[in-house]
């Protein structure tokens, strides 16, 4: 039931404002729902319910709601400094020391940064960056992008060009020129009867085809996400990522590893590159470098990158907001609270292990036909048939899931019929408990709309 105070914002939303990624005729006829206050790992919507987010916001709210210490920092940096720029040979403190901070936890020999303000913008730094280092080299002809279908690089228009979304590629003449896709390694959707490591195997050597067809002299560089997290959390099989690396190591191409969602501790390692052992040339980063509490983002680039654009004369890119002081301020601060609190560690060792193995009982669920999980992410697989895979023939299960998780208190997020977490990296055993239950009853309820 709406109080009227809702039913004056949802009139609001419906006379005004444009939200993103959103059918807008079919959510005026609904109504949004509103979201007034945030705690630790918990929302209330403006009717008084709680919510346990699992999703973290969109994947970024790494030290969860309520940190005084961020507001602080922010609000220290604006009576200090509210806003200068980085153009022009100025800099200012709070960028310069969070450079540093990065570079500190980034890969060995990656220790610098270029400041953006989301990662879409980092990403199409990437694509500015990569091709202006193979111009410098005197190669300009190397400027083809390998990505993979239904990657997720952002909404700008090299995001999505990147990404391999291919709805999204529907809506406006996309992708640019120059940019190749591969398949994805997604064992559980796509392997049909194969073995997962051989799978594996498969689609990595997709990449050396892909080079070989294209010739390596016109490609410029690989771009994925560790672990696809838009996609669908698709976590490669044990044997895509050392593969990809064999391959990778017989050609001269760069390798763009997109930490937006793996950065900062989402893993139970710094980043996703950590987990499996990869070494990048280019991390775009965003979400938890700020755990959201404003907008940032940025590309960290490998020392020998940097000493080729120190070639280059001026790199005609930046943006208005690129290491913004307040933001940075408050990165510097997040930071601070992942390190000196352990929370990073404290994943690996505790509560990353708890979840896994308790978000796993869930694959006894006669809905669900596979639960999986890496550090503090997960998905699990909506099914008709839990032994053939078979789906659903009608679409929205996943929708009609997270409607009933809504509902229930508790945030998941659908992509198709594959239903996510993400939770703050602070959530604590007994709010995984809490979280488990929750989502049981939610499938319960599912099932009984759809078995
Ligand atoms: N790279 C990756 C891997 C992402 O997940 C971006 C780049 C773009 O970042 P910005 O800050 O420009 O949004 C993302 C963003 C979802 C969802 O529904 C995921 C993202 C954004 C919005 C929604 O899963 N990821």
């Amino acid at each position: 039931m709406s109080d009227s105070q809702t039913l004056q914002w949802q009139a609001l939303g419906r006379d005004h404002h444009l939200p993103p990624f959103t059918d807008y005729k079919a959510l005026n006829a609904k109504g949004t729902r509103i979201i007034t206050r945030a705690e630790g790992v918990y929302l209330w919507d403006s009717e008084g319910h709680r919510i346990l987010d699992a999703m973290a916001g969109l994947w970024c709210v790494n030290v969860g709601y309520g940190r005084e210490e961020l507001v602080e920092a922010a609000s220290r940096q604006m009576r200090e400094l509210p806003y200068y720029n980085l153009f022009f040979q100025t800099a200012h403190p709070p960028a310069l020391a969070l450079a540093k901070a990065i570079a500190d936890i980034a890969p060995q020999g990656m220790n610098h940064v270029f400041f953006t303000g989301s990662g879409s913008e980092a990403n199409d730094t990437v694509l500015r960056m990569v091709r202006h280092y193979w111009a410098i080299k005197g190669r300009p002809e190397k400027k083809v992008i390998i990505g993979r279908w239904n990657g997720y690089h952002g909404s700008t228009v090299a995001g999505v060009s990147l990404g391999g979304m291919k709805a999204m590629h529907g809506q406006g003449d996309l992708p640019i020129p120059g940019i190749e896709h591969i398949d994805q390694p997604y064992w559980y959707g796509e392997g049909a009867d194969s073995d997962p490591e051989a799978f594996g195997i498969r689609i990595a050597d997709q990449l050396e085809q892909k080079i070989l067809e294209l010739g390596e002299e016109r490609v410029a560089a690989f771009i994925a996400e560790p672990i696809q997290g838009a996609g669908g959390v698709i976590i490669p099989p044990d044997s895509y990522w050392p593969r990809v690396r064999e391959i990778l190591a017989r050609y001269d191409i760069l390798f763009v590893a997109d930490e937006v969602i793996c950065g900062f501790g989402r893993t139970g390692e710094w980043f996703g590159s950590d987990y499996y052992g990869n070494a990048p040339d280019l991390m775009p980063i965003a979400k938890g470098l700020t755990s959201g509490y404003i907008p940032m983002g940025g590309v960290i680039v490998r020392d020998e990158v940097v000493e080729t654009l120190n070639e280059g004369g001026e790199f005609y890119h930046g943006f208005t907001y690129s290491g913004h002081p307040v933001a940075a301020a408050v990165a510097l601060e997040n930071l601070r609270l992942l390190r000196e609190e352990g929370i990073v560690e404290r994943v690996k060792a505790k509560t990353a292990p708890y979840l896994q193995a308790r978000w796993r009982e869930l694959a006894e669920h006669p809905l669900v036909g596979e639960a999986r999980g890496v550090g503090m992410v997960g998905a699990l697989e909506l099914v008709k048939n839990k032994r053939t895979r078979e789906r659903f023939a009608e679409p929205g299960i996943g929708m009609l899931c997270r409607e009933h998780c809504f509902r229930n208190g508790l945030v998941m997020r659908a992509v198709g019929d594959t239903m996510i977490i993400s939770p703050p990296l602070v959530i604590s055993e007994a709010e995984i408990d809490e979280l488990i239950a929750k989502a049981r009853q939610c499938l319960d309820a599912t099932a009984r709309d759809v078995l």
